[in-house]
């Protein structure tokens, strides 16, 4: 096949071209690359990442279509104080993120961006959240100095020039997203691995519905389709669309006579959220399904009839790869075994990849992810972990073993309950039930997660984390709420709202539940209530199983122990509801009223 001259412009779009040109005049690239999104192109990327070093080729025997990077030592996570919103008011950003004002940030941004692309490519990337064409799907144009992001993006998104064919009948609107690692190529300057700069800005535009970021080439900074579009910039377009932009994985649950069940859920980090969305139900559930539709964004939205439906804005799973093993979630294992990249992982002496908890065994050796020598007894004597603590697999979600056939359905899937969830060793329970669709508002809005490493703070304090979004609704947190609340006047059938905790541990500090393949219990019994066919015991808080409730087939599970794990313990409750303040009242001038009234209300049934 004859190669395409990537110069020469992909789209007729005047708006677009137009842009093009100032922001190459502003950055000044030795070249323009227009993505087509083709095979062709992919491989000729590797091929070039390869030779300059930004990328290894893995054993394709072992690890078929797949690549290793090593980010820079100091750009390996989204960096939150970094981040901006950008809003007219320093008001409709909120007290949760940071705000500047948006004529000063732009002064900012250009000097920042001015000469930044300098000896480097800029590529003219195309991406479409959702399938391409779907009603519910959003369109963005990246300008990105960076192949790494290239085909990452080719994994996370859609791209290439289905979505040009898209921009040029502009039907919809197109996001710029505007990305350079900023670290231009002057004076002879040579070329590094992982370029970026130490100065970073991850900045979002809501009422110019715009993204600009600077400095890093890691994940959620860089990958501006993910995190900042997904999220930060369509929960703006949501709210004023009515529609929810949520961080969610979305799955099927399906029944040994075919009935489909969706569900959506919120979990803060390090609760497993992607094990879950993958999860294979256990012995004694034969014929029972869990299909997966995503594992970290929901785009959701009433249809004609009043019910909810949702999309997966994502093509592939960005996951943390220490943990992730065959036993813990061996479709995650299967999905990134092939056309994947890794990224700050350990590299085996035959050309393969190893992480913390992939294997019982280690590797007798290996090179960690900042290319040194690494082996078990070094770890023992320093500490020293083989991978990155947040190293990550960029996988295609088509190759999930358990992908659902509706996935990619431009109409969504009908969400039939909603489910949060935080990491508590006390007070909440397993699973329980809220009374209604604002009483379920509170419950995510109160949700809460106890910290796991001591790098972010005191370990086991509860860090309140709204829905899973403080990091990531592009506007106040409490008008947020109030558009939960709202949301409701637009349904004739609202999801029911659940909330659930794997993580109970017992008075010797032993979890209370085994978690994984089991949760398909907890599963069944959220389905049935959706369907109005299981009990559900009143206390204060919501509705609970009893144990007879639970499907135990295949598990022996002491009674006395689900009683313990669902147990409401009043004293701890009252606690608990005080501890409910501390965000509030931060976001008190915000807050809909529901909040309140919903707090009294469970302060009076305790
Ligand atoms: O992902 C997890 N899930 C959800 C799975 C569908 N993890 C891992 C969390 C870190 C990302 C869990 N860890 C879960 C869980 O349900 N539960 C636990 C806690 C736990 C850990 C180990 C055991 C039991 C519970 N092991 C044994 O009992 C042998
Ligand atoms: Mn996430």
């Amino acid at each position: 096949m004859k190669h395409r001259n990537h110069a020469v412009p992909l789209s007729e779009n005047k708006h677009l071209l137009r842009w093009v040109d100032k922001m190459a005049e502003l950055t000044k690239p030795a070249a323009i690359h227009w993505v087509d999104g083709s095979e062709e192109e992919r491989d000729r990327l590797y091929a070039e990442m390869v030779a300059s070093g930004t990328l290894i080729k893995l054993n394709q025997k072992l690890w078929p279509g797949c690549y290793y990077a090593r980010s820079d030592a100091a750009d390996v996570a989204r960096v939150e104080d970094r981040t901006f919103i950008c809003s007219l008011s320093r008001d409709s950003a909120g007290p949760t993120n940071n705000w500047e004002d948006p004529y000063v940030m732009r002064r900012k941004l250009k000097t920042l961006f001015r000469g930044c692309m300098q000896g480097r490519t800029m590529y003219v990337l195309p991406f479409s959240m959702g399938p391409v064409g779907s009603p519910m799907s959003q369109i963005g144009v990246q300008l990105t100095d960076s192949p790494y992001v290239v085909v990452s993006m080719r994994i996370m998104t859609r791209i290439g020039m289905p979505v040009f064919k898209l921009i040029d009948r502009d039907e919809k609107r197109v996001v710029p997203c505007m990305h350079s690692v900023g670290a231009p190529l002057v004076n002879g300057k040579k070329d590094v691995p992982w370029p970026c700069n130490k100065e970073k800005y991850i900045v979002h535009f809501p009422e110019a519905r715009e993204i600009w970021s600077y400095g890093s080439g890691y994940g959620g900074n860089a990958l501006l389709g993910k995190k900042c579009f997904a999220l930060r910039i369509a929960s703006n377009m949501a709210r004023d669309e009515g529609w929810m932009a949520e961080h969610m994985l979305v799955a099927g649950v399906e029944s040994p006579d075919g009935e489909k069940t969706y569900v959506a859920a919120a979990f803060p980090s390090a609760c497993g959220k992607t094990n879950f969305a993958m999860m294979i139900p256990p012995k004694g559930f034969e014929g029972w399904k869990v299909l997966t539709v995503g594992d970290d964004i929901a785009w959701i939205r009433p249809d004609k009839d009043g019910r909810l439906r949702a999309i997966n804005p994502e093509a592939g799973f960005f996951g943390v790869a220490p943990g992730t093993s065959k036993k813990t979630n061996p479709n995650a294992m299967a999905t990134l075994s092939r056309n994947s990249i890794f990224t700050n992982v350990a590299l085996t002496p035959d050309g393969g990849v190893w992480w913390e908890g992939m294997t019982d065994e280690p590797p007798a050796e290996c090179l960690d992810w900042q290319g040194n020598r690494w082996t078990p007894e070094i770890a023992k004597q320093t500490g020293a972990k083989a991978a990155h603590p947040n190293a990550r697999f960029t996988a295609p979600a088509s190759q999930c073993p358990t992908i659902d056939p509706a996935w990619e359905d431009p109409n969504g899937v009908p969400i039939g309950a909603i489910i949060f969830g935080g990491r508590r060793a006390s007070t909440i329970p397993l699973v329980y039930q809220a009374f209604n669709w604002s009483a379920g508002v509170y419950m995510g809005a109160t949700m809460g997660s106890e910290m796991t490493a001591a790098a972010t703070g005191t370990v086991g304090k509860v860090r309140r984390d709204p829905m899973a979004m403080l990091p990531f609704c592009g506007y106040h947190m409490g008008d947020y709420f109030r558009h939960w609340i709202k949301m409701q006047r637009t349904l004739s059938v609202t999801p029911r709202l659940f909330h659930v905790n794997w993580f109970r541990k017992d008075a010797e500090g032993q979890f209370l539940w085994p978690g994984f393949r089991d949760n398909m219990r907890v599963l069944k019994w959220i389905v049935d209530r959706v369907h109005g066919r299981t009990h559900g015991q009143e206390t204060p808080i919501g509705w609970t199983p009893q144990y007879s409730d639970i499907d135990w087939k295949g598990l022996d599970f002491p009674k006395q122990k689900f009683e313990e794990l669902q147990n409401v313990d009043r004293a701890a409750w009252k606690s608990e509801v005080i501890g409910h303040e501390e965000l509030f009242i931060v976001l008190h001038d915000h807050l809909p009223p529901e909040m309140i009234y919903e707090r009294e209300l469970l302060i009076c049934r305790l």
